[in-house]
């Protein structure tokens, strides 16, 4: 660590406040982040409010890995302002040479000072948007930073970027305290919404703990409904696995680890199979997510093919005449977690964040090649449980194909028919056409008498519809409900898949607004998430909402959509014994007419659009994996949080 080269401890009051030139160059930087804040965070919506704690947090995270700190402390003040507190050495004070300011003010009002300080360590900053504390001063009503050092408290304020006073000594602590401490307030000019949103937080800093072994992070909230979580795991990604597997059954007792360091790269691999069909595996580089893998996922996936091979030629789990077990086949089922860490990570692609660095495929391939040899030999029982799964996976595999080609071959002699139980729209422009997916044939029949013609198709399913994380590939091409959906959406699935020929630009979801309702709708959202996951994230997903409610008085009616909505109607038209308030148990008590306008009519209906958040373990997968899963008490928790996984659209 050679940050202290840059750095002159602070003597006497050693303020040399001259703020010339370079002053008003530091305020042209961040007022160009102020006029852009989408080239800094993102976006200035929900997502670039919430980055904004995370640029800050990933700074005691550094602190963290390189040693210093095992304590960080998040809170959300009633003011959606946020605090965060660590327990590290506190950032310098000194007054660095070539800004001649304290080191913590070019760490504020500096443009990209963050990762600026010398070389050696591993910092976070990967992935798309690593700008640190000085984007996030920038985009603050204020922003306030204490530090305990060596017995004393400095502190420094600064307003939309701009400091308000130098940084002062405004009391004494104990000697044995230090730390950093920022307080900030997002800038409602900037931000559409400065509301915080716990959970969206505590999924990401709890993934951080994951990933950072003995580091305790606490949340806490102290608007109206007080909570704290503490997270704190002394297994690191060990128990993320066992985490992520929570509500599956896992095929062996133990999490394979391995853990290694080649060519200065810091390499970290858990897994564990379970009885599922899909493969659920996340890499990171220095705690940052990479959605797009790279050159660390293709070094485990290499090691982990060509070891679990081995292993079953060796003792005859796969006999001489049969194939080699494909990587796909292996993967079947498998939770894992390859983390690394690197001190200079090259990010490539798109949206930079898949690993580069190519001597990363080779770290990781060998750490998981030697460790996991070692492994499958110390734990026979487990080896063959892995060698059975994947075989079998091989034979469902060859059968799907089977299935598959010859449904091709199908759709080549008789060209694509669509199902019969579609009533299909007759406009040909899928930007203008919409599907409506419902379920029963009652409701079914409803919809196509009340729908408009043109650009409205009808594809009623019978009854619950196959959850895809339960049956394998061969199963799941022979149901009819599911051939439906994919011939009539006209895009394919998998390696097929072509957003292009998608034939309607809304697909519509339409279910009762029970505790049923909301499983099929998931059980929905699962197929298209695992078979068409472009289709949601292109936001051609949605949610119908029936009302909840009718209300009748003198001849006039009203609809209500959630129970807020009847007190405020009740409150508007007068609450007598005239009302007549009917209960919607399902879309089948409503006739064509009222199923019109209340939920299908484009100028009055409200659709949820189904989002889904990219650079996060995906909520959506672990709430898919809750919900899909044996235990029965996660699922209804699921079901109760459902709506924050939808978003409302006002069309
Ligand atoms: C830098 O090298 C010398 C010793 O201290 C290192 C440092 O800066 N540590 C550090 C920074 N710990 N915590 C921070 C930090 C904490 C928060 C909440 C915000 C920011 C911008 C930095």
């Amino acid at each position: 660590m050679n940050r202290d080269d840059i750095i002159i401890r602070l003597g006497g009051n050693g303020m040399s406040a001259e703020y010339g030139a370079d002053q008003i160059q530091i305020l042209e930087g961040l007022e160009a982040v102020r006029k852009r804040p989408g080239m800094y965070i993102g976006s200035t919506s929900s997502r670039g409010l919430h980055h904004l704690v995370y640029e800050i947090v990933d700074n005691s995270v550094d602190e963290a890995l390189a040693g210093f700190c095992d304590k960080i402390e998040v809170t959300i003040h009633e003011d959606n302002s946020i605090t965060v507190l660590d327990n590290g050495r506190g950032i310098p004070v000194g007054i660095q040479k070539k800004a001649g300011i304290p080191a913590v003010e070019v760490v504020f009002t500096i443009l990209h000072a963050g990762g600026k300080f010398g070389g050696g360590g591993y910092k976070v900053s990967g992935g798309l948007h690593g700008v640190g504390a000085s984007v996030v001063n920038a985009l603050s009503v204020w922003l306030e930073v204490q530090i305990y050092q060596e017995g004393k408290v400095y502190q420094q304020r600064y307003e939309r970027g701009k400091v308000i006073y130098p940084l002062k000594v405004v009391g004494e602590c104990s000697l044995e305290k230090h730390g950093t401490e920022v307080h900030f307030l997002p800038d409602p000019q900037i931000f559409e919404d400065t509301v915080y949103d716990f959970d969206t937080l505590r999924i990401r800093l709890q993934e951080t703990a994951f990933l950072t072994k003995n580091l305790k992070i606490i949340l806490r909230d102290t608007r109206e409904e007080k909570k704290e979580k503490t997270f704190h795991y002394e297994g690191g990604i060990q128990e993320f696995v066992t985490y992520l597997n929570k509500s599956k059954t896992a095929i062996y007792d133990k999490v394979v680890y391995c853990e290694g360091s080649r060519d200065n790269i810091y390499v970290e691999v858990a897994m564990q199979h379970n009885d599922s069909y899909t493969e659920n595996i996340y890499s990171f580089v220095n705690n940052v997510n990479t959605p797009e893998g790279g050159t660390h996922l293709a070094g485990f996936k290499n090691a982990l093919t060509k070891t679990v091979n081995d292993y079953a030629r060796k003792n005859k789990l796969l006999k001489d005449n049969e194939e080699n077990l494909s990587g796909e086949d292996i993967r079947e089922g498998l939770t894992a977690i390859i983390s690394v860490k690197i001190e200079e990570p090259q990010f490539e692609g798109q949206t930079k964040q898949k690993l580069g660095n190519s001597e990363a495929r080779g770290a990781v391939d060998n750490v998981v090649s030697e460790q996991l040899t070692y492994f499958l030999e110390q734990n026979p029982n487990a080896a063959k449980t892995i060698c059975e799964k994947s075989v079998m996976a091989q034979r469902a595999r060859a059968a799907a194909r089977k299935a598959r080609d010859l449904t091709r071959r199908k759709t080549a002699l008789e060209g694509t028919t669509l199902p019969g139980k579609l009533a299909d729209c007759s406009n040909k422009d899928p930007e203008k056409c919409e599907i409506f997916i419902v379920e029963g044939d009652s409701a079914g029949g409803s919809a196509k008498t009340a729908r408009s013609r043109d650009t409205q198709a009808i594809l009623p399913l019978r009854g619950k519809i196959l959850n895809v994380e339960k049956a394998r590939l061969d199963k799941i091409y022979a149901n009819a409900e599911i051939k439906a959906m994919i011939t009539a959406f006209g895009t394919g699935i998998h390696d097929d898949f072509d957003i292009s020929k998608l034939r309607y630009h809304k697909i519509i979801i339409m279910t009762d607004a029970d505790v049923d309702g909301a499983h099929i709708s998931t059980l929905m959202l699962t197929f298209l998430y695992r078979f068409m996951p472009e289709l949601i994230r292109q936001g051609h997903v949605y949610l119908a909402q029936p009302p909840l409610y009718k209300l009748e008085k003198n001849k006039q009616i009203w609809y209500a959509y959630s129970d807020e909505e009847l007190s405020q109607i009740l409150k508007e038209v007068g609450r007598d014994s005239n009302n007549k308030i009917q209960r919607y148990k399902g879309l089948g008590e409503m006739d064509a007419e009222q199923l019109w306008e209340t939920t299908m009519d484009p100028e009055r209906r409200i659709l949820l659009r189904v989002n889904m958040d990219d650079d996060v373990i995906s909520e959506l997968d672990l709430t898919f994996t809750t919900l899909m899963g044996d235990q029965v008490e996660p699922r209804r928790e699921f079901i109760e949080a459902n709506a924050k996984y939808v978003q409302n659209l006002d069309i």
